[in-house]
């Protein structure tokens, strides 16, 4: 496999030139499976595992080698498996933070120029997710293009209705409406990913990633879920990430479907999905506007006279709730587990005499 054909350019080159001619080669991972990795590279597909100094001197979960990510790996002369040193630099990623408690960072796609967000043009059409998938899209520095997909299930009205009021919130951004049914209809998609372009398809559960996938692959790869089958167990949701070489050149991540999509410091990109509210706001009286009960407000005014929707008023300030709280959590809580890991890394020195020997 050429470096170039699963995403490689100058930008990653120039990260790797420092290990270059040290029996250390670049790999692009393709599945991440617990502590197990499944990476590409010119010696074609390798199993592998991050070395134990890197276990030992990362820094939290979001360090670790994500799918997409670009690392630097050495040939165990052993099994022959891929030991990972270093994962360099991304060029964009796409994270959330981790379901529960703990504010840590997940990596749920690294190194993604473009992020399809598909939704379905059944049950799951929701205006508002969609808002949200917008909002954390922003975040991650890949260009998003909106997926509105299963027309063919889409009475024509409802259809042209659903394609206006996305129209009217992507300020921009490209909208495909299409069936994954239909061969003919990823067209827009191939044309997106040229050679050495990464895209991702993030969605709920049973949207069509995987169909998806298979029609841009031109063959069934990833399992589909059978939508009519109610049995848990015959369903095929798509288990894990999985980044694809596809025969037109070009490189999708397959990803399950998003049960909770909690934005990691989503502030920058929803100042950028909702620059129109912000924009009124410059327009109120006061400038610290709670746009409630405030004499001269500009946001009241808009919704009143019926050119902002209440509803996509309503959730940005849902959003800068969930945002701000995200960020006093995570302020409180990195310092408490900074410590924790602090005093974990000096009992293992302790209790570990490998260790000890080398310091
Ligand atoms: N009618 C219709 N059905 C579709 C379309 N796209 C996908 N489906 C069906 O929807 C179901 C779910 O499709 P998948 O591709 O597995 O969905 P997914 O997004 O990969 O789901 P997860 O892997 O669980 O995240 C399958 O039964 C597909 O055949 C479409 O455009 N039209
Ligand atoms: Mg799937
Ligand atoms: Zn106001």
């Amino acid at each position: 496999m050429k470096l170039e054909t699963l995403g490689w350019n100058i930008f990653f080159e120039a990260r790797f030139t420092p290990y270059s001619g040290k029996g250390l080669l670049p790999g692009r991972i393709s599945i991440q499976h617990k502590d197990r990795y499944v990476l590409l590279s010119e010696q074609g597909e390798v199993n592998g595992k991050v070395s134990g100094k890197f276990r030992f001197e990362v820094k939290g979960l979001h360090n670790f080698p994500a799918v997409g990510d670009w690392v630097v790996f050495e040939i165990d002369s052993g099994d022959q498996s891929a030991v990972i040193h270093h994962v360099l630099e991304r060029r964009s990623k796409f994270s959330r933070k981790v379901a529960g408690d703990r504010p840590d960072e997940q990596v749920l796609a690294a190194n993604v120029d473009i992020a399809f967000l598909v939704m379905g043009l059944d049950g799951n059409y929701n205006l508002r997710r969609l808002e949200r998938y917008l909002t954390a899209a922003r975040e991650s520095e890949a260009q998003s293009v909106i997926v509105l997909n299963k027309s063919d299930l889409c009475p024509r009205p409802f259809l042209e209705e659903c394609a206006q009021e996305v129209l009217s919130i992507a300020q921009g951004i490209d909208v495909i409406v299409m069936s994954a049914l239909r061969t003919e209809d990823v067209a827009p998609l191939h044309s997106h990913l040229a050679p050495g372009i990464t895209g991702v398809l993030l969605g709920s559960s049973g949207v069509g990633k995987s169909t998806i996938t298979n029609q841009l692959l031109g063959m069934e790869h990833s399992k589909v879920q059978a939508v009519r089958e109610t049995d848990n167990h015959g369903r095929h949701t798509t288990p894990h990430r999985e980044l694809l070489v596809l025969p037109h050149g070009g490189i999708i991540i397959d990803t399950p479907g998003l049960r909770e999509l909690q934005l990691w410091s989503g502030e920058d990109g929803l100042h950028d999905s909702f620059d129109d509210i912000e924009e009124l706001a410059t327009n109120c009286r006061f400038r610290d506007c709670r746009h409630e009960a405030e004499p001269g407000c500009a946001v009241k005014s808009a919704m009143q006279g019926g050119t902002l929707e209440p509803e996509r008023y309503e959730s940005y300030q849902k959003l800068q709730r969930e945002i701000q709280f995200q960020i006093t959590k995570n302020n409180s809580t990195a310092k408490r587990l900074e410590k924790e890991r602090d005093k974990k890394k000096a009992n293992q020195l302790k209790n570990n005499p490998h260790n000890r020997d080398k310091q």
